[in-house]
């Protein structure tokens, strides 16, 4: 029963951000089972109230969902600068600070929400913090060939990495980038703009979970009613 409201939580940020999007909008299409919701509503609307957008998809995952709704797709190429991202999130603190990547796509959702002229994050309560980092780890997106190095760096800045493993296979597990990923557990973050940056700086790294100072809004879902917080 808690999994079905919490599915409805989601359910209903999704379809409530989704109504910011307007014909002619070049739309950032977000990873996870949230977003999901959201590109099924973009997809209804497309179908049934005719509007016409192009999404920029954050997953190969995503891109094939959009596809199979009617959603016509486009690459940065196309379009380097985009009116709207919608995505996900695993937390989301009260600066609106995020942790994102327990789907894998942290690196290419960086990429599309910031290059969003408006980024808007859809999650459900239980995804709210007072700090990041309590009871979550920070994906960190590593070129296979420096995970020894990078988790002793990793290390060394205070955290506990732990190298992600596919769960179907058994093996490590890769991202559509071909990489691995280091899940970092840091405790609760004191800064998070700075360790950021600290961890952006390993050589090696690719990416990391922490997006700061991106979210314009959240919409939070709960059992009864969407809230939204402005940034
Ligand atoms: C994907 O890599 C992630 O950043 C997701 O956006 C995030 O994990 C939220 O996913 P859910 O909506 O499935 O919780």
């Amino acid at each position: 029963m808690t999994e079905n409201w919490k599915e409805e939580e989601k359910k209903k940020a999704a379809v409530e951000a989704s109504r910011l999007v307007r014909n002619g909008q070049v739309v950032g299409l977000g990873t996870g089972s949230t977003a999901a919701y959201m590109v099924e509503e973009l997809g209804r609307r497309v179908r049934e109230e005719k509007l016409s957008i192009v999404g920029i998809p954050t997953s190969i995952a995503t891109g094939n969902h959009a596809a199979r709704l009617g959603i016509p797709l486009a690459t940065l190429s196309d379009h380097p600068e985009l009116d709207i991202a919608i995505d996900g999130a695993d937390q989301v603190d009260p600066n609106l600070n995020l942790i994102k990547g327990m789907g894998g796509a942290l690196t290419r959702e960086k990429i599309v929400d910031s290059a969003a002229k408006t980024f808007v994050v859809i999650v459900d309560e239980g995804k709210l913090t007072k700090r990041l980092g309590l009871g979550q780890v920070v994906p960190v997106e590593v070129v296979p060939f420096a995970v020894p190095s990078v988790t002793r760096r990793l290390t060394a800045l205070g955290g506990k990495p732990r190298l992600r493993i596919d769960k179907a296979t058994g093996n490590p597990y890769l991202t559509d980038n071909g990489n691995s990923i280091l899940d970092v557990d840091f405790g609760a973050i004191d800064d998070p703009k700075l360790l950021e940056k600290q961890v952006k700086m390993i050589p090696g790294v690719l990416e990391n979970g922490l997006f700061v100072g991106l979210a314009r809004y959240v919409y939070v879902g709960y059992r009864d009613r969407v809230e939204l917080i402005k940034g």
